[in-house]
């Protein structure tokens, strides 16, 4: 019994009671469900070559980045280079909590701006909301970050150039992973990091992972995304209990919206991303 910690074409590495192997899939196995990193599997030496025979029931699973059985997802946005994008923050947290992870947000380049900056009113939007959001710059403690990672098995997620390999290397000094500037042109990143890969980090597990340019709703059903986000699941207080807070009339995430208990903003986005919900198109960042 092992855990995949990297994948690099089709060179795995498993990871089991303090060592590391390097593995290759059984082609019968990469026919059926092609194994992803954080896969509990039973692998075997055979000829002296360590081989992968079976992947175990993934607990949970995220399509981009590839991961299975990980405690949570950090949503990881800069301040600026790239720009913050609320609509980016919201769509990941609909992807992650669909799959049942817990999403937490951090955001990097805090020292890039100052404390008059309207970032901070997201901020404080999704604490309301229920969400851990963590801010940090260069020059910050981790503390915060470290005790959110401890006992847990992480993913990073997060578009090109935010800072995810970054993170990595601040939070441990023996990393070196390869990190590079935005490009000024494209107001970017360049997909620095090509491969997920688990480290163990601060008395947990962190995966590194690529940036991606789009997201993939088809998977996602709207009505069962209301069961599974915190801050618009339906409770007796909608008249239907099958609301999906659109046009049905007396439903309480709209009336919370025209009180503001419910974030108009938040309530936004998710009347934004229905639409998307089942669809083939992906979303282009
Ligand atoms: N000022 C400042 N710069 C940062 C911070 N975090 C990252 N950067 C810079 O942002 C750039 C991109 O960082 P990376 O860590 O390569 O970003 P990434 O998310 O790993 O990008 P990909 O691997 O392409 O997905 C680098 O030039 C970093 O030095 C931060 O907190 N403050
Ligand atoms: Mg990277
Ligand atoms: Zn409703």
């Amino acid at each position: 019994m092992g855990k995949i910690i990297k994948i690099v074409s089709n060179r795995y590495t498993v990871y089991s009671e303090g060592q590391s192997y390097d593995a290759i899939a059984m082609g019968k196995l990469r026919l059926q469900d092609r194994p992803v990193v954080g896969d509990e599997v039973e692998f075997e030496l055979i000829e002296e070559q360590y081989c992968i025979q079976k992947i175990l029931k993934r607990r949970n699973q995220l399509y981009r980045p590839a991961i299975s059985n990980v405690d949570q997802a950090m949503i990881v946005m800069s301040a600026v280079e790239p720009d913050f994008s609320n609509i980016l923050v919201d769509r990941l947290i609909f992807l992650i909590s669909y799959n049942d992870i817990e999403p937490v947000i951090v955001i990097t380049k805090m020292d890039l701006i100052d404390e008059t900056n309207e970032i901070n009113q997201y901020i404080e939007d999704y604490k309301k909301s229920g969400y851990k959001v963590i801010c940090t710059g260069f020059g910050d403690d981790l503390t915060e970050l470290k005790e959110t990672l401890k006992d847990k098995v992480t993913v990073l997620a997060g578009q090109s150039g935010v800072g995810k390999s970054s993170l990595l290397n601040r939070l441990d000094k023996r990393f070196s992973l390869q990190t590079q500037e935005i490009s000024k042109a494209l107001g970017r990143g360049k997909h620095t990091t090509r491969h997920t890969e688990l480290y163990q980090v601060a008395g947990g597990w962190l995966a590194d992972t690529p940036g991606f340019s789009s997201l993939d709703f088809s998977r996602i059903d709207s009505k069962l995304l209301i069961e599974k986000l915190k801050d618009f699941r339906v409770d007796d207080s909608c008249r239907f209990n099958d609301c999906q807070h659109i046009n049905e009339p007396d439903c309480a995430v709209k009336r919370g919206v025209e009180d503001g208990t419910v974030s108009s903003l938040r309530y936004k986005n998710y009347l934004d991303v229905v639409p998307l919900c089942n669809q083939r198109k992906e979303w282009e960042l």
